[in-house]
């Protein structure tokens, strides 16, 4: 941070806080909730828009007064078709590759590969916007007493202000049980509404549907010569109290009179799955409609609620509060580098969970880079999923936070890549299983894209499995396994097949691969056997083998994966005490010395193949990398470091560098993360970082409070879940523990830790069991 944008950042801290002096909190027109954020002026930008959704259906709500915007998103609508993108002649030229990759000819190597091995086209397909709503508000005058917020709570946006005397109240649910986007609409006085629905899509037609409806009907977009085949509809309905409704021959729906309107709103394209675009979006949304109409909004808002606080009020956080979290939400993150605000911590641990219910419900896409929201065509980086951090990241705090459910889209998508990756995997490589390369999107596309530099790197899928396995340690859910058993094979399979002895050591690495996105310094960034695919397989393999185990099957491939396993590369120390990223000791060279991708330190978080207790050594290597690479990152790469920094049980130091994450460099007013821009794996991968730094499990093993910051003294966290279907709640006070409750789910063994001493425990299936540090004495 420049000088100047730490005084500007004082500057307006201090400000802040002459605001809160002159205008205590009870004057602000709604009492603040610890569960809401709210704002004293509209959105003029899409990042101070609140995000609704119901997992298909989003909607950034900006709060406008005169003119409202709701810019819309329906999940399944990207550009272009299903698309096979393996280049032809990929399998021919591989050999050649790996030879020049063991012969150190790195340029040589990566320039063929740019030639002969990448995808064609060179990048997928993007999620796209569907468009807006438009609500004007014809004749509404100056506003005053203005508020709006988002209620986590009860999943639900309002917006209040007085005009013309008059005072207006506008309210935005996303339902997922009738899959609509319902809009209420109230005033004291009359209300005149003049509603349209726009598209930057193609072939888009606006008509008035039925006396007091409209409806919007599109084509999505081609994208690098994949042509777009898929048809949408924006389906609308007005419902009319005291008022009457008229239809412009523009496509416009005129409201003079009323005295509140309520707007259903449903949205779908013609995707049915990855192979079928044959859906009728018109009968969809009819159907749709015409089902959700007989429900009054009251209705449809406290089904909303209920649904989401099913799964949202499972967990409690209190991280203590201070004056700071009177403020409204942008305030508080302007003044969050300088003022004490423990509580905009628990905001954003709740704002996250609020976010991973709202973009990846059971039966929908997983949430992207933008989760749900994106208002572009052609957004950063397609929106997609990259599968290389980004979308494991979306998935880090799920199982913890119990929203297990939220899973199961990602679980989906992983079954489709086993498809569409097993041919990627015959035909660029000649190999059994499947691969996905570092990106994927709508159409499951798993061949290298972009260029040999970021998208030639083969164990995307192998570390999506990690969650797979994740979830089933967290259920033991031995149905579930039996299910996710053949991805977890099949990925094992395609790296027993191309894994290659390191003419050098040995050792068996992948080749071509890379440390995601980290130019080495020696010729490119493609290379063999970077540490973080000796991570990720010895995962899979270790995994792979425990469920095989499990379910009593396929000795034969448990005996290959064994075999394979002890001839993976080992961990290395580097001559400045670093964990080495390759396995040359490459490091010093690298010319970003501080990247913002920490792969390598998979083996510390995610994973625990390096721990503190375990491998001192090679954990004192990891740290030594992070005080190299440095605290500053951008968004999910600032997250990052607050999960690793947690695992060296430095809470102290994570807290720092989640302080920054909060700050206005890397949250927007709306509090969704800063890449710059906006990418939500930062909220998710921030939440998982808090988490780290009260409860951390893995197999049997529960650590209490591992990382627990000097700045959070007392608290209390319900609710969060441990590996082996167990409920951990937490109350500390004075920097310790003051009791934990287990509550236990499954019968067994598991072993406690606290500050160093730990207990192991019978603990029985429905009986809670409380620990005080007197039980670690
Ligand atoms: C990876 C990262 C970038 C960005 C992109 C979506 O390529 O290196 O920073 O997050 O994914």
């Amino acid at each position: 941070m420049s000088l100047s944008r730490r005084e500007s950042l004082a500057a307006m801290a201090a400000g802040t806080a002459a605001l809160a002096t002159a205008r205590p909190a009870d004057a602000a027109p709604a009492s603040p909730h610890p569960l809401t954020l709210w704002y004293r002026q509209p959105a003029a930008k899409w990042t101070e828009a609140l995000p609704i959704g119901n997992g298909r259906l989003g909607a950034m709500v900006f709060g406008g007064t005169a003119q409202e915007k709701l810019q819309l998103n329906e999940s399944t609508l990207w550009a272009g078709q299903p698309y096979d993108p393996v280049n032809p002649e990929a399998k021919a030229n591989l050999p050649k590759v790996r030879d020049l990759i063991f012969a150190g000819k790195i340029e040589e190597a990566e320039a063929l590969a740019n030639r002969t091995l990448m995808a064609k086209p060179l990048t997928q397909m993007p999620y796209q916007t569907l468009g807006d709503l438009i609500l004007d508000f014809p004749g509404l005058g100056e506003s005053t007493a203005y508020h709006r917020d988002l209620d986590l709570d009860a999943a639900i946006a309002t917006t209040r202000f007085t005009a013309n005397g008059a005072t207006h109240m506008r309210q935005v649910v996303a339902s997922p049980a009738e899959n609509i986007l319902a809009v209420r609409l109230t005033s004291t006085g009359k209300l005149d509404v003049d509603i349209a629905l726009r598209s930057p899509q193609r072939e888009v037609q606006v008509a008035a549907d039925g006396p007091a409806g409209l409806l919007l009907t599109g084509r999505n977009g081609a994208s690098k010569g994949i042509e777009g085949n898929l048809r949408f509809a924006a389906r609308l309905t007005a419902q009319v109290e005291g008022g009457r409704a008229t239809q412009s021959a523009d496509g416009k729906l005129s409201i003079r009179g009323a005295k509140s309107v309520t707007l259903l709103l449903a949205m779908a394209t013609s995707f049915k799955s990855v192979e079928d675009i044959s859906g009728d979006p018109l009968a969809a949304t009819a159907n749709t409609l015409a089902k959700a109409k007989a429900r009054p909004f009251a209705t449809i808002a406290a089904d909303t609620a209920a649904a989401h606080q099913r799964l949202f009020r499972r967990v409690a956080l209190d991280l203590g509060s201070t004056p700071a979290a009177r403020l409204p939400t942008d305030e508080r993150i302007a003044a969050s580098q300088t003022s004490d605000d423990p509580a905009l911590a628990a905001l954003y641990f709740h704002y996250a969970r609020y976010l991973l219910i709202c973009s990846s419900r059971p039966g929908g896409q997983p949430a992207n880079l933008q989760g749900l929201w994106n208002d572009s065509l052609n957004p950063p980086w397609g929106s997609k999923y990259t599968i290389n951090i980004n979308t494991e990241m979306n998935y880090w705090p799920a199982e913890p936070v119990a929203l297990g459910e939220c899973v199961e889209p990602l679980v989906q998508m992983v079954r489709e890549l086993a498809v569409t990756g097993e041919r990627t995997a015959r035909t660029m490589y000649g190999a059994r299983g499947w691969v996905a390369h570092h990106n994927t999107d709508l159409w499951r596309a798993t061949a290298p894209i972009d260029g040999a530099q970021f998208g030639l790197w083969p164990t995307g899928g192998a570390w999506l499995c990690t969650h797979l396995w994740d979830h089933y340690d967290y259920s033991r859910d031995r149905a579930y396994l039996t299910s996710i058993y053949p991805l977890l094979a099949g990925s094992a399979r395609f790296f027993l097949d191309t894994l290659l002895a390191d003419p050098t050591t040995g050792f068996l690495v992948t080749n071509p691969s890379m440390s995601p996105e980290n130019p080495h310094g020696h010729g490119g960034t493609i290379c063999a056997g970077p540490t973080m695919d000796m991570g990720l397989l010895r995962d899979l393999f270790t995994q792979t083998i425990e469920a095989a185990t499990i379910l009593g099957t396929d000795a034969p491939l448990v005996a290959d994966m064994r075999a394979a396993r002890d001839r993976l590369a080992p961990y290395k120390v580097g001559a400045q005490g670093q964990l080495q990223e390759w396995q040359q000791d490459w490091d010093a060279d690298a010319p970003e010395q501080n990247h913002r991708h920490v792969s390598h330190l998979y083996g510390l978080h995610p994973s625990r193949q390096i721990t503190p207790d375990g491998t001192p050594a090679l954990a004192a290597a990891a740290r030594r990398t992070l005080e190299i690479r440095g605290d500053r990152a951008t968004g999910w790469a600032t997250a990052w470091r607050i999960n690793l920094w947690a695992r060296l049980r430095e809470g102290d130091h994570a807290h720092d560098i989640l302080r920054f994450l909060l700050g206005p460099e890397r949250t927007y007013p709306n509090m969704f993360d800063a890449h710059p821009p906006f990418q939500i794996d930062g909220n998710f991968g921030g939440a998982a970082g808090i988490v780290e730094m009260l409860m951390d499990s893995h197999g049997d093993i529960i650590d209490l409070l591992p990382a627990l910051p000097k700045a959070w003294p007392a608290g209390r966290v319900t609710g969060l879940r441990a590996r082996g279907r167990c409920g951990v709640d937490l109350h500390w006070q004075g920097g310790r523990l003051d009791r934990a409750i287990l509550r236990p789910d499954l019968s067994g063994e598991r072993t406690i830790r606290l500050a160093g001493k730990s207990r192991t425990i019978p603990l029985t299936a429905g009986t809670p069991v409380t620990l005080t540090p007197k039980d670690f004495a």
